[in-house]
């Protein structure tokens, strides 16, 4: 039988002021990709958010309690959608794009096939490029130059394989941008560890398209810390 989704829910922007049943609140940081996934799906879908910022460098007992009481795992990003809270970057990508039945969710089928690049993304590049540039950009510990290695070639490999999708089509669903290729961007935007993309040059041109969307916005600016 063919799944069918529930009515959407409606969020009513009257100065200020969120009205419905549809708020969300977003926790988290402007370095973390894993938010940025989050706030880019939002601000492509024209939904409003409240920011919330953690202090992801602080130990996780002294971040605010908030925060503490609705991340299960105690990482960031948390989405609090009408109430409940939602955590994991591509589950909650899945969940938005479900709801509101955009970017991949137009369609039960659609929605699977999004759901074979997240979990692609979870595994190839949401673990080789972020883990690299924490290494390169964020620990005090320094990382045997056998993992750098490592995660480099891994990223290669990432890398050319989203290149070689991008030969038949110019979104990884094929016609139109979806979570799929919110997920895949989200790290490969900051651009700065010195990332050579010139080898791959059909991948470049996907991330001029996604910083060509209506309404698209870098990770500093969405999510950086409020006055
Ligand atoms: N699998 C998680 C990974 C989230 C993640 O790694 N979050 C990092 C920041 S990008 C974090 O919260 N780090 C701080 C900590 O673990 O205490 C997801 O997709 O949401």
């Amino acid at each position: 039988m063919r799944p069918t989704w529930p009515a959407p829910s409606i969020t009513i922007f009257m100065g200020g002021v969120l009205y419905g049943a549809a708020m969300h609140i977003l926790y988290g940081h402007p370095e973390s990709g894993h938010t940025y996934k989050v706030a880019l799906c939002l601000a492509l879908m024209d939904e409003t958010f409240e920011y919330r910022w953690v202090d992801v460098f602080a130990p996780r007992e002294q971040r605010r309690a908030d925060f503490q009481a609705v991340s299960r795992y105690g990482e960031i990003p948390v989405l609090v959608d009408d109430g409940e809270p939602w955590v994991q970057s591509n589950s909650i990508l899945l969940h938005l794009a479900g709801k509101h039945r955009a970017l991949g969710g137009e369609s039960p089928q659609r929605l699977e096939r999004a759901r074979e690049w997240l979990f692609w993304e979870a595994n190839r590049i949401g673990l080789s490029l972020p883990n690299l540039r924490h290494y390169l950009k964020f620990s005090d510990v320094a990382a045997p130059q056998a993992v750098l290695d490592w995660l480099h070639a891994r990223l290669q490999f990432d890398l050319r394989r989203l290149d070689d999708e991008f030969r038949a089509h110019p979104w990884l669903l094929g016609d139109g941008p979806s979570v799929a290729d919110i997920a895949c961007f989200a790290y490969l935007h900051y651009d700065d560890i010195g990332l050579d993309l010139a080898d791959y040059p059909r991948l470049q041109q996907w991330v001029k398209r996604m910083r060509e969307q209506p309404r698209f916005v870098d990770a500093r600016t969405a999510l950086r810390k409020p006055a």
